[in-house]
């Protein structure tokens, strides 16, 4: 595959390869990484941009005047390389005032103060030039039935959405939201734990259009779910606006692996449906391919390196690898076989009625089901084969 440039648009958090590897069982194994070497670092290796929490950036607590050096710091560091910010994101989970959540914590005051923060960090968006602000409410949940009603909690994540929505409409600002979903870690039970709902709660917002899905990877897939499934269905909702990708094996703490080092096969029909699931077999998704992943805690800062260009070569190998899937003729005549043209065509005919259904024989008072199966099978393990065969680099 060919090095990485910046027209593949892979971004990575800042949370990411500056994670120091302390984890609940044990301390840091690595040293911190500072945001500038690390725009500098990550230009060097062919990324396009950067993300970041406000806490990432400049300390919880920061002063004014340190808060300002930090921006200006990295401002400089953006210019000096052509690295862009196409996405932050607020810290709203980390300082143990949060413990119980931010904007849907049982506790007004945390609630006022996490509005605050958010809306604070969504100016350093505007100013930014960042076009996507992320909302991971990892925090926001719980670990039992009794501590809160889930639909007041609900209304009251409602309240902060449609407040920030309305703010970057009096401001003007050019940004919308994204929602991220996961099923839990940090709490037991997480609002909003799946694409699905997530999407469900966006359409009871005043702004639905403000708002869509930055789905990560590993976050469906602890909840069991087939991730291409789901962004295919965001994508046809039309809100995928950012997306998480990493590595995870199955139902289990969240792993945050290097993307494609989990469930490989999803990993190459997730790219496949990302490159040439689009309208006329070309991207179906422009934004950012961003990774939000944890280098191991058993590597060294070399290895942190080593694992952000493992992630953008994995993402490279498999774009070569779905252009040729789609390329092969026999994977479009086994396409062909499975019956693909019919499922694009509409169940009734243009102009047809229900009516017109009911009156139509054919369809079912003299479709003898018995008659019309004839045993022949769709062929869809075949066409599996096709896909990992070249996956494998078989074919
Ligand atoms: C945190 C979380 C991620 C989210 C980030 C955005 S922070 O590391 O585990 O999945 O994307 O807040
Ligand atoms: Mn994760
Ligand atoms: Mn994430
Ligand atoms: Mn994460």
């Amino acid at each position: 595959a060919p090095a990485p440039t910046r027209e593949d648009h892979f971004t990575f958090g800042l949370w990411t390869i500056g994670w120091n590897a302390q984890d609940p069982f044990g301390s840091a194994t690595r040293g911190p990484l500072g945001a500038v070497d690390a725009i500098h670092k990550l230009s060097e290796l062919g990324a396009y941009g950067m993300t970041f929490h406000d806490d990432d950036l400049f300390p919880f607590g920061s002063s004014d005047a340190d808060r300002q050096a930090a921006i200006d710091a990295l401002k400089k560091a953006c210019d000096e390389t052509g690295m862009v910010i196409p996405m932050i994101t607020t810290n709203t989970f980390s300082h143990p005032v949060f413990k119980d959540g931010g904007v849907t914590s049982n506790d007004r005051a945390v609630r006022r103060f996490t509005i605050r923060k958010i809306l604070r960090n969504i100016d350093l968006a505007a100013e930014l030039g960042a076009k996507t602000f992320v909302m991971w409410g990892g925090r926001e949940g719980a670990e039992y039935d009794f501590s809160k009603d889930i639909r007041v909690a609900l209304e009251r994540y409602r309240e902060a959405a449609n407040l920030f929505g309305d703010y970057v409409l009096e401001k003007g600002y050019d940004l919308k939201f994204a929602i991220e979903p996961k099923p839990n870690e940090p709490r037991g039970d997480i609002l909003l734990p799946t694409v699905g709902h997530a999407m469900a709660f966006i359409e009871t917002l005043d702004h639905p259009e403000l708002v869509g899905l930055n789905p990560e990877v590993g976050h469906e897939q602890m909840a069991g779910l087939n991730f291409t499934a789901g962004i295919a269905q965001a994508l046809y909702q039309g809100k995928l606006f950012h997306i998480d990708l990493n590595g995870q094996r199955g139902i289990k703490y969240d792993q945050d692996m290097v993307f494609g080092h989990g469930d490989l096969i999803n990993a190459f029909s997730l790219v496949d449906l990302l490159e040439n699931g689009g309208p006329a077999g070309g991207p179906s998704y422009t934004g950012p391919r961003h990774f939000d992943y944890k280098p191991s805690r058993t590597e060294d800062i070399d290895g942190v390196w080593e694992s952000a260009k493992a992630n953008m070569r994995m993402y490279l190998l498999l774009k070569e690898r779905a252009q040729a899937f789609r390329a092969d003729p026999e994977v479009q005549e086994a396409l062909l076989a499975a019956k693909n043209d019919q499922l694009a065509q509409t169940t009734l005919a243009e102009g047809e009625t229900t009516a017109d259904l009911l009156a139509d024989a054919s369809a079912y008072e003299d479709f003898d089901a018995d008659a019309y199966y004839d045993g022949e099978g769709f062929g869809f393990v075949r066409i599996q084969q096709l896909a990992v065969e070249h996956l494998m680099g078989a074919r």
